[in-house]
């Protein structure tokens, strides 16, 4: 729920509060909706809560690929603490497939996959309609950034769309388009920031080309809510593979061999022994009969894996005072 306290900004999707850590501010995801640059108003129930949870999973995504994010934690269903910065205005859109404003611009069909991904920027400045800039535009008229930051930027964002692509493709979704919004905190680092949701990203589902994002309420497609749903669990589905493939990587299987030492007396080996000279068997000699243990263990190396299999031999999976034992790791 919203609180008493009154926000520092209010804009078309989010509230934004100041809190007691200068640095830090809390932002609160609300259902209004909006399109055309608020030319079209309306309400998704359920969305701010369903974008706060998205943008978590993707920020601490982009986090774990080492991506500089504003992003501190999710305190609510509703809202997140960020760290403040200084939002540069620009909207840093890439696209992969043709849809939305380039469609109009070129009179291209829309779902044409592009060439490679286009990196483009917008002025964010709603009374304008945010138009596309030149290079020219940002860094001579406007003076917002230069071409170093502008490098920076496009790498970045394209770096941030391999990673997104690959996520969203291992759950059939494809990545159409998106926009990001990048900020400069205290300390002079860029940092990703805003939100990373449905309202931001043209996402289609990779089998039916179904819409999952803004675009069913931009264009009255219906079933605005359930598409807002289906991507949550999308998300989460992506982030548990991953998970999962984390784990395996860390996984190693263990083969261990127990035998008795050899100056120790076994009784079953001599057993066994005795058998095959009665079938006949002669020269057989010093039979030891041992046993083999197999298991999967997770360790973050090689190594840990081994001394970790040491440690359960001594413990249990041998008897060091009469058995000796040999540990192999074997993938
Ligand atoms: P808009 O301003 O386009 O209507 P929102 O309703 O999403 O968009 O409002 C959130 C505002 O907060 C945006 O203007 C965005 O640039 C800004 N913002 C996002 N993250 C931060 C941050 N970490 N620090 C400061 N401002 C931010
Ligand atoms: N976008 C642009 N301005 C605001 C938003 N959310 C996003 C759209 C789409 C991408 O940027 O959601 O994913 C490109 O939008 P367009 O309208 O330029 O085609
Ligand atoms: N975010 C912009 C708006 O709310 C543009 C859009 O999403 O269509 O109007």
């Amino acid at each position: 729920m919203p609180t008493m306290q009154k926000p520092i900004y209010t804009g078309k999707a989010k509230d934004i509060f100041e809190t007691e850590d200068p640095n830090i501010l809390r932002t609160y995801f609300r259902d209004s909706a909006t399109a055309f640059n608020a030319q079209k108003k309306g309400e998704i129930v359920g969305k701010g809560k369903i974008n706060a949870t998205i943008s978590t999973l993707l920020f601490e995504l982009m986090e774990d690929f080492g991506i500089k994010t504003h992003f501190v934690k999710q305190i609510s269903e509703n809202e997140l603490l960020v760290k403040r910065v200084k939002i540069i205005p620009l909207e840093v859109i890439v696209r992969n497939i043709s849809a939305g404003s380039l469609c109009k611009r070129l009179g291209i069909e829309e779902g044409k996959v592009l060439k490679a991904p286009i990196v483009e920027f917008s002025y964010k400045k709603d009374e304008l309609g945010d138009p596309l800039l030149t290079r020219a535009y940002i860094k001579n008229a406007l003076e917002i950034a230069d071409d170093e930051t502008l490098d920076k930027i496009t790498e970045l964002t394209l770096k941030i769309n391999k990673i997104f692509k690959e996520f969203f493709l291992n759950v059939g979704i494809k990545v159409v388009d998106f926009k990001l919004e990048y900020g400069i905190d205290k300390d002079g680092n860029m940092l990703l920031a805003d939100e990373l949701s449905p309202d931001n990203f043209r996402f289609w589902d990779a089998k039916t080309n179904e819409k999952l994002d803004k675009d069913r309420f931009r264009q009255d497609l219906g079933k605005v809510e359930d598409a807002y749903i289906e991507m949550l669990k999308r998300v989460k589905e992506g982030k548990s593979k991953m998970t999962n493939a984390k784990t395996q990587e860390k996984t190693f299987s263990v083969r261990v061999q127990v035998l008795p030492k050899a100056d120790i007396l076994d009784p079953q080996g001599q057993a066994v022994e005795k058998a095959l000279a009665s079938m006949g068997y002669k020269g057989v000699k010093d039979l030891k009969v041992g046993r083999e243990v197999v298991f999967k263990v997770e360790a973050e190396s090689e190594s840990e894996a081994k001394n970790k299999a040491k440690e359960m031999c001594e413990r249990l999976l041998a008897n060091p005072v009469i058995e000796d034992y040999k540990i192999e790791v074997v993938g």
